[in-house]
């Protein structure tokens, strides 16, 4: 009943606050299909903050030379901590967050915590990033959605949003669909077939038609075990280790 409530809260959903140069970029992606549809029923909320209406000199000035030289230019703390102590409430239903290539590797067990933290402040960077002492200063938890570098953090913020937006209560259809999904179980997803069979002379496996759900079951674990074990390697080693632990 309370997992309900909360779930349908419409005073305090979800939030996602995000911190940029360039405000347009959102809602763009999460404004349609299903986060959009669960933005539009207040199932989650977004907001952004304009960075620079945090600029105080007169050329409303975000960014400066870096300190010992070198290419590109960097956000300055003062502007950024302007636009944060404005913005976040300090309080413990909040994590602030700034995506970088610097960051710890996104997954699905940190997106489960972040799902469950009241509102997201999310710091996008531009140009060649932030100033070591704001990430400090303000003790922001740095985030990389991948190993490559983008044009700014908006991508990895959206990223982030979308894979927390689905896990909300409400948002998805039937939650027992996620629980059976890819990397809850610790491996990849099994192959998927559907109408027309055959299709460009391609049949769809057998067992599939069979009607044998426990033959049906079975299979598609091995082929789930199979492409993790090509495929990914670490995922699979963390896998066998999880289930040998497990059945001790
Ligand atoms: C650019 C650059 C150029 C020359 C020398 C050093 C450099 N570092 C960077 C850089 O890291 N730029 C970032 C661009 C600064 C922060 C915002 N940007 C960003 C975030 N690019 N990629 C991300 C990101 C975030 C989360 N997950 C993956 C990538």
């Amino acid at each position: 009943m309370s997992e309900e409530i909360r779930g349908s809260q419409s005073r305090f959903p979800w939030t996602a606050t995000v911190l940029t140069l360039f405000p347009e970029m959102f809602p763009g992606p999460l404004g349609g299909s299903l986060p959009g549809k669960a933005l539009e029923s207040g199932l989650w909320a977004l907001e952004t903050v304009d960075i620079r209406d945090f600029a105080s000199n007169k050329h409303r000035n975000v960014d400066d030379a870096p300190f010992g030289g070198g290419p590109g230019m960097v956000m300055r703390p003062d502007v950024l901590a302007s636009a944060l102590d404005a913005t976040a409430t300090g309080g413990e239903d909040e994590a602030l967050i700034y995506l970088s290539p610097r960051g710890a590797p996104l997954n699905q067990a940190r997106v489960r915590e972040l799902c469950a933290i009241r509102r997201l402040v999310l710091v996008c960077g531009r140009f060649e990033g932030l100033d070591e002492r704001v990430i400090q200063a303000r003790g922001l938890e740095e985030i990389s959605v991948g190993d490559y570098i983008l044009s700014g953090g908006e991508p990895a913020a959206v990223v982030l949003i979308d894979a927390c937006v689905r896990l909300l209560p409400g948002v998805v259809g039937a939650p027992e669909g996620l629980v059976e999904e890819s990397f809850e179980t610790g491996l990849l997803e099994y192959p998927q077939y559907t109408r027309p069979n055959p299709w460009e002379g391609r049949d769809v496996p057998e067992v599939l038609l069979s009607g044998h759900h426990e033959r049906v079951r079975q299979w598609r674990k091995e082929q789930a075990e199979e492409v993790t074990r090509e495929r990914r390697p670490d995922l699979w080693r963390r896998h066998r280790r999880a289930t040998q632990t497990n059945e001790e």
